[in-house]
């Protein structure tokens, strides 16, 4: 126990919480002079304005994993971003970087709609009643799942892919194998497909609750694509009246949207493609140009301040946050331990979040530190709390 209490003592002990955005600010910046090239700070496109702000790298979770892996120098890789990318940035680098994700309570839904127990078991059974066997199927897995299902796919031939080559990718393989089985993003999976022309009644999804994953052997043998049953909270908030209702009310406006949003809103919308492409997209528009865009909101108001000159809006009326993204803040980049020790601050002094979450939470016992973590954590999502109410209401 006590060896336990040493490991997480040192930077938790500290009221990050109590501490003003000024002060959280000058302390991170502080460390990353001090660091200088040993650290690397990443910041996905889906972070919140005030984290973005210290990163030295943005971008998506493979481009920002390999942009890492690349500076050999970086002893320390913070990604703030989600589980899977701080994952992927840990296989990509080097034995002797340590990757750090300032708040392990950062998951992926969608990754998490997916473990490798029951995608081996899905393949256990299509072995079993011979669609694995009579033809090929390859396993294709998006970014956004865990290292031990990426590794399942590379163990059966299959590949990883972002929502960048999805399309390459799928052009490659739909060429070799008689079947795709796709992880864990049903949507990303279908809008792919569909780009191939596969009917939709060529795609069957796999639920990993149910028998065969709820299909029949002849639905099963029929198919050309397997797609499991996950889907993000965020883009599946997107509805096609949001894309009926924008084009009625902005005559002109260009819909673009993500294509982890569902079927019909891609279908309804003008384009889709990765952030990488939306940014890009955005880019080489003219002035003048409107656009609804269908994918996280940090994103895309970061999107609307860099383009003046164009009518950048979100596709939907009401906020689309990612609330796993959303926890990551100065106060978990302090407590990770990147930011110099200072003083430290009277327990009281702490904001109790007030949301639902917040309401819950009992205040820690100033004794106990194993205690205190586990407070610390969630509270980093109650700090300011209405966006925080937001959040939850987004993550249904
Ligand atoms: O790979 C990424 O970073 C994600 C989650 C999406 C994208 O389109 O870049």
């Amino acid at each position: 126990m006590s060896a336990i209490l040493d490991k997480v003592k040192a930077p938790v002990l500290e009221d990050y919480f109590g501490m003003s955005d000024a002060e959280l600010h000058e302390r991170i910046e502080r460390a990353r002079r001090e660091l200088g090239s040993r650290l690397v700070i990443l910041g996905h496109h889906y972070q919140r304005d005030d984290v973005i702000c210290h990163a030295d790298l943005t971008g998506d979770s493979l481009g920002l994993s390999r942009s890492a892996a690349a500076r050999q120098d970086a002893e320390f890789i913070v990604f703030c971003g989600v589980h899977f990318m701080a994952e992927s940035a840990d296989i990509l680098s080097a034995p002797e970087q340590k990757v750090i994700l300032p708040d392990l309570g950062a998951g992926c839904s969608m990754a998490d709609m997916a473990t490798a127990e029951q995608v081996e078991d899905a393949w256990e059974q299509l072995s079993s009643i011979g669609v694995i066997g009579d033809f090929k199927v390859t396993p294709i897995t998006y970014m956004n799942s865990s290292a031990a299902i990426k590794a399942f796919c590379g163990e059966h031939d299959g590949v990883v892919c972002t929502s960048t080559n999805a399309v390459p990718l799928f052009d490659k393989y739909l060429k070799e194998a008689d079947k795709l089985f796709f992880f864990p993003d049903q949507h990303l999976g279908r809008n792919t497909g569909a780009k191939f022309g596969i009917p939709l009644d060529e795609m069957v999804v796999w639920d990993p609750d149910k028998d065969l994953g709820g299909n029949t052997e002849e639905d099963l043998r029929r198919a050309r694509l397997i797609l499991w049953k996950g889907h993000c909270s965020v883009h599946g908030r997107f509805k096609p009246w949001h894309v009926e209702q924008v084009r009625r009310e902005v005559p002109g406006i260009k819909v673009l949207v993500h294509p982890e949003c569902i079927y019909e809103v891609v279908q309804a919308s003008d384009l889709n493609g990765s952030t990488e492409f939306i940014i890009k997209t955005l880019e080489a528009a003219p002035a003048g140009s409107k656009w609804a865009v269908g994918t996280e909101v940090n994103l895309v108001n970061r999107l609307v301040k860099r383009f003046p000159d164009k009518h950048i809006q979100l596709l939907a009326p009401d906020l689309c946050m990612c609330a796993t993204m959303y926890r990551i803040a100065a106060e978990s980049r302090v407590g990770a331990g990147i930011a110099p020790r200072g003083r430290s601050r009277q327990p009281d002094r702490r904001p109790r979040g007030d949301g639902p979450l917040g309401s819950r939470r009992a205040r820690p016992d100033a004794g106990d530190q194993v205690k205190r973590i586990l407070w610390l954590i969630p509270m980093i999502a109650c700090r300011r709390t209405s966006p925080a109410r937001i959040m939850l209401t987004c993550s249904v």
